[in-house]
């Protein structure tokens, strides 16, 4: 179809691009981290963010392939950020196609090997609906990943069709909190209650847990004082391009 070949050119064309989000430590406001997001500089329409396009993206062929590049760059402008914060960590987002030919763990390794990034700075987002897959293939690979020492963050955690057993069952270290629930953490009991549940929940498996989605300095006092020890959001800063990101962290080292 057309969008697909529309897509495939902006592949092509390097129009594809990724911006970063800064991830910081509650208990000292230190940056130790990142979300890698995709964009893409259309030169038309501008800067697109994935919502009109991501749908789709992951659906094609081409998917594993910008998958693997998103990945690739990631790491590399990870591995430089790390001569200024030397336990970076930066957060990947998986397309489901990336898990369905066995082959992610090899890949990693590749890209890890190519940019020099150690294994432990890098943490791979899942969906549920990736894990939900619940194939044994899947959960082998995860395994294998989490062996190599590469991080695996339940993403928008709380807001699917999760079972806590799947907690039990993937080698996942971190839940990421969903940003439905930060929203109105500090007026609304229930939303504090599931936001405390859910910290509570990630330490008792032994996994870290990063909220997303934080505004306000009201919520990260909420966080700070309910031992989440991460925090991700507009407060610290907008996904930026990597040159403004680079700077920011010069700034702020
Ligand atoms: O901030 P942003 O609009 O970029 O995020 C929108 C959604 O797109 C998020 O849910 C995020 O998980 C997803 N996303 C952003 N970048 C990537 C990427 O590089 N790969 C994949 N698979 N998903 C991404
Ligand atoms: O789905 P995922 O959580 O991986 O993607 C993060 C999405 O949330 C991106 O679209 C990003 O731009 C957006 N985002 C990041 N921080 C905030 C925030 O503090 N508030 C809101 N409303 N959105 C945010
Ligand atoms: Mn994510
Ligand atoms: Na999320």
């Amino acid at each position: 179809r057309g969008f697909e070949r529309e897509l495939r050119q902006a592949f092509e064309n390097d129009e594809f691009e990724m911006f970063y989000q800064t991830q910081v430590d509650t208990r000292d406001g230190r940056v130790c981290g990142a979300e890698a997001l995709l964009r893409w500089r259309h030169p038309q329409r501008g800067l697109l963010t994935p919502v009109s396009f991501l749908e789709v993206l992951s659906q094609k062929p081409i998917a594993t392939a910008v998958g693997e590049w998103t990945l690739r760059t990631a790491c590399l402008h990870a591995k430089a950020w790390r001569t200024r914060i030397p336990d970076f960590r930066i957060g990947v987002n998986l397309f489901e196609s990336q898990l369905r030919f066995g082959q992610l763990p090899g890949v990693v390794e590749r890209v890890l090997q190519d940019t020099g990034l150690p294994a432990e700075a890098l943490e791979l987002e899942l969906l549920e609906n990736t894990m939900m897959r619940n194939d044994s293939a899947t959960l082998k690979m995860l395994q294998t990943l989490r062996e190599m020492g590469v991080g695996l963050a339940f993403d928008d955690y709380g807001t699917g069709f999760a079972s806590l057993s799947m907690l039990k069952r993937f080698p996942v270290s971190r839940l990421k909190i969903d940003r439905a629930f930060i929203r109105d953490v500090i007026s609304d009991p229930e939303d504090a209650a599931i936001v405390k549940a859910v910290i509570y929940l990630g330490h008792s498996f032994g996994m870290e847990v990063i909220a997303e989605g934080v505004e306000t300095r009201a919520q990260l006092d909420f966080l700070r004082a309910n031992q989440c020890h991460h925090a991700q959001g507009y407060f610290f800063g907008r996904p930026m391009p990597e040159a403004a990101f680079s700077s920011e962290l010069e700034r702020n080292a």
